[in-house]
């Protein structure tokens, strides 16, 4: 490998990689990014782009011990690392979208357990299973503590909770009062939470704490891959569901939630999240000359949805716990008897916080 070798200008510095490749740097954005404009703890910007030249200028710019040092028309100094400037070289893709792995009926493995205790205690396991749940939508742990609030510890291992009208956890079990159909003992097709909140929770939790001896069997479905065979199969119908925002509503005597948005959620021709929730969708308002295409879209998914092909079954046994992406796993349960002591705690957290958990475990080596 050849040593990198640059050239400046007075508006930018081109620099030669030991491959060959070569980066271009412009004053300006050279300028806002000098370290020496950075906190010392927090590593934050000090300075704004206002704070700047409009049009800062380069006297003279050279590689020196394994830097860029230069010298601006103002007289001043930057020095920049060149490992630095490698790994931020303008036009280098870092954001490209992550892997992910969609799954049908046939995926077992999905349902593989881990140990709580394994991965409470050991940072790799821990980082293994949190990829899991990014890159499958879903991951499953046994041997939780049946403790009330446990469900909060496994919430830490993944990121902050979202509280939300029904509280920092909720309990799901079959009450006579219920306001949501998920405390009966009613089955519930596949779904995905709370479409009406607004962000809808990126990932949901729920540890068994009582399991059902006769239904309550927990179902669940990759909502990405019933995406992608829709598109296959029936593409008018995937671009139905792409482009018609649909609202989902939540009402009980001390809360209404109302929000919109289209069943299928794509961005840049990617897909990003799928929100189904026959329970919560309100009555359709769409002009008389699209509604049946769009009930002919919505049957369509519906019946990809409750394909067998597509369905992985389990019941979630006591000390179980399942993790899943809100936005893309659907779940569901059959019905059970209301007089069996069946009890989930569940709570929601963000993407944010997952995302958070596994650059740290990954920042520290575990890959
Ligand atoms: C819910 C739900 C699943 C279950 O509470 O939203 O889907 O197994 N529960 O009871
Ligand atoms: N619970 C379990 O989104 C929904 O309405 C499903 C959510 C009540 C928190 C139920
Ligand atoms: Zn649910």
């Amino acid at each position: 490998m050849m040593l990198p070798a640059c050239i400046s200008e007075s508006d930018r510095v081109r620099i030669t990689w030991g491959d060959g490749e070569v980066s271009e740097y412009h004053a300006i954005w050279l300028a806002d990014n000098d370290p020496s404009h950075r906190d010392r703890r927090t590593k934050q910007r000090l300075i704004d782009v206002a704070d700047l030249p409009a049009d800062p200028r380069i006297v003279s710019g050279g590689l020196r011990d394994d830097c860029l040092r230069l010298l601006w028309n103002d007289r001043t100094i930057s020095e920049f690392s060149l490992d630095w400037l490698f790994q931020h070289r303008p036009g280098a893709t870092n954001s490209a979208p992550a892997e992910i792995r969609t799954w049908g009926q046939a995926d077992v493995d999905i349902l593989r357990r881990d140990s709580f205790d394994e991965v409470r205690s050991s940072p790799a396991r821990r980082l293994k299973w949190l990829e899991r749940i990014a890159n499958t939508g879903v991951a499953f742990l046994s041997g939780a503590p049946l403790e009330n609030s446990k469900v909060l510890e496994v919430a830490a291992m993944i990121g902050w909770v979202r509280e939300t009208n029904y509280g920092r956890i909720f309990d799901v079990r079959a009450l006579s009062d219920a306001n949501n159909l998920a405390y009966t003992a009613q089955a519930l097709g596949v779904h995905t939470d709370n479409p009406y909140r607004d962000p809808v929770p990126g990932l949901q939790i729920l540890h068994c704490l009582e399991e059902a001896h006769d239904g309550g069997i927990n179902t669940f479905v990759d909502g990405f891959r019933s995406a992608e065979i829709l598109k296959v199969r029936a593409p008018e119908a995937f671009e139905i569901l792409s482009s018609t925002p649909v609202r989902f509503e939540f009402s009980d005597t001390v809360t209404h939630l109302s929000a919109e948005r289209p069943i299928i959620q794509q961005i840049n021709g990617r897909i990003e999240a799928i929100h189904y929730n026959n329970r919560a969708i309100a009555p359709l308002r769409l002009p008389a000359a699209t509604m049946i295409g769009f009930y002919s879209a919505y049957r369509a998914f519906a019946l990809i949805l409750r394909d067998s092909a597509q369905i992985l079954t389990t019941s979630l046994r006591v000390g179980e716990v399942v993790a899943f992406d809100n936005r893309r796993i659907l779940h569901g349960r059959t019905a059970f008897t209301s007089n069996e002591p069946r009890h989930l705690q569940g709570c929601y957290l963000e993407h944010d916080g997952l995302r958070s958990q596994i650059a740290v475990l990954q920042r520290n080596g575990l890959h």
